[in-house]
């Protein structure tokens, strides 16, 4: 009888144990795929676009056929940098998110400088970004002090996170005549931004009307083409619907390159291929294509 006893009082506390188990919740993590899940896991990589789109304001806008390409190639990215908004009422940037998340596909967010430039034309850079697979890092963004007025449009600095993968994007459309010298700066830019944190993977991207007459991409004098920086657009892509110039670009350092930048991913996004559109309705939407490249998130955070 004895041991009939002890064997009832291991059976309690065992049921006892796996019911702690149950309603602790230590089982969910055996639960494949629950529909409760809070936190979706995000993909492997992301893809990180610029995109001049000429003129955003209110005419551009109020076309609906030409908003709906725009949102949608947003939607082909998880974070754009949007590029010369000139609206100074302020209002294209929240229309142009309603436009994208009106679509089907998780919610997009933006962040904006305010507007910038010399004259009384002046334009704001926007980043849209995918809330599902990206963070946007909360009071990271800024605009350069720019002490020396070296640049017409300063950078838009900002940092974001996407899985195990964290960074910062310098967003800059370089004034076409200064192009040389404002290129050239962004070396500043990158030192400043590696100066003040922990943060290396570092990237400049945007209309940096690098080719033609405004920039000789076949030298390679520009600090920007020391050999501690990779162009990941090069020479030879097409970044323009009107001509064969690259003056949209990406470049970063050996920090991303060699470890989260997808090796040969840098592309030009060509929206009127993809959806089918003639030659006056592609310059009615921009003058420029998107670029992008995409990255590993599931790397170790290694700087
Ligand atoms: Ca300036
Ligand atoms: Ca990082
Ligand atoms: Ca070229
Ligand atoms: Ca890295």
């Amino acid at each position: 009888m004895k041991k009939n006893s002890a064997a009832s009082i291991i059976i309690v506390i065992l049921l006892a144990a796996a019911y702690y188990v149950y309603d602790a919740g230590l089982l969910d993590q055996f639960i494949p795929n629950g529909s409760e899940n809070s936190n979706p896991p995000v993909g492997d990589t992301v893809k990180v676009a610029a995109f001049n789109i000429q003129i955003f304001g209110v005419t551009k806008r109020e076309k609906t056929e030409v908003m709906n390409i725009l949102a949608q190639t947003v939607r082909e990215f998880d974070v754009v940098l949007v590029q010369e908004i000139r609206d100074s009422s302020e209002t294209t940037a929240p229309i142009f998110l309603d436009a994208i998340n009106g679509l089907d596909g998780p919610d997009y967010a933006f962040i904006r400088s305010e507007r910038l430039g010399r004259s009384s034309s002046k334009e704001a850079y926007a980043y849209f970004y995918n809330t599902e697979s990206v963070q946007y890092l909360a009071d990271t963004a800024f605009v350069f002090n720019d002490v020396d007025d070296v640049f017409e449009r300063e950078p838009y600095i900002a940092s974001f996170r996407a899985g195990g993968f964290d960074f910062t994007l310098i967003g800059i459309h370089t004034k076409p005549d200064d192009a040389y010298n404002e290129i050239g700066n962004l070396t500043i830019v990158f030192d400043y931004v590696l100066g003040s944190g922990d943060e290396r993977d570092i990237i400049a991207l945007g209309d940096f009307n690098a080719d033609g007459s405004y920039f000789d991409e076949d030298s390679t004098a520009n600090p920007l083409q020391g050999s501690e920086y990779i162009w990941v657009i090069s020479n030879d892509f097409d970044t323009m619907t009107k001509t064969g110039r690259t003056y949209d670009r990406m470049v970063m350092t050996d920090y991303t390159y060699s470890s989260e930048y997808i090796t040969d991913s840098s592309a030009v996004y060509y929206f009127d291929t993809v959806y089918g559109l003639n030659q006056s309705f592609t310059e009615s939407v921009s003058d420029h294509y998107p670029i992008f490249a995409e990255f590993s998130t599931d790397l170790p955070d290694d700087d």
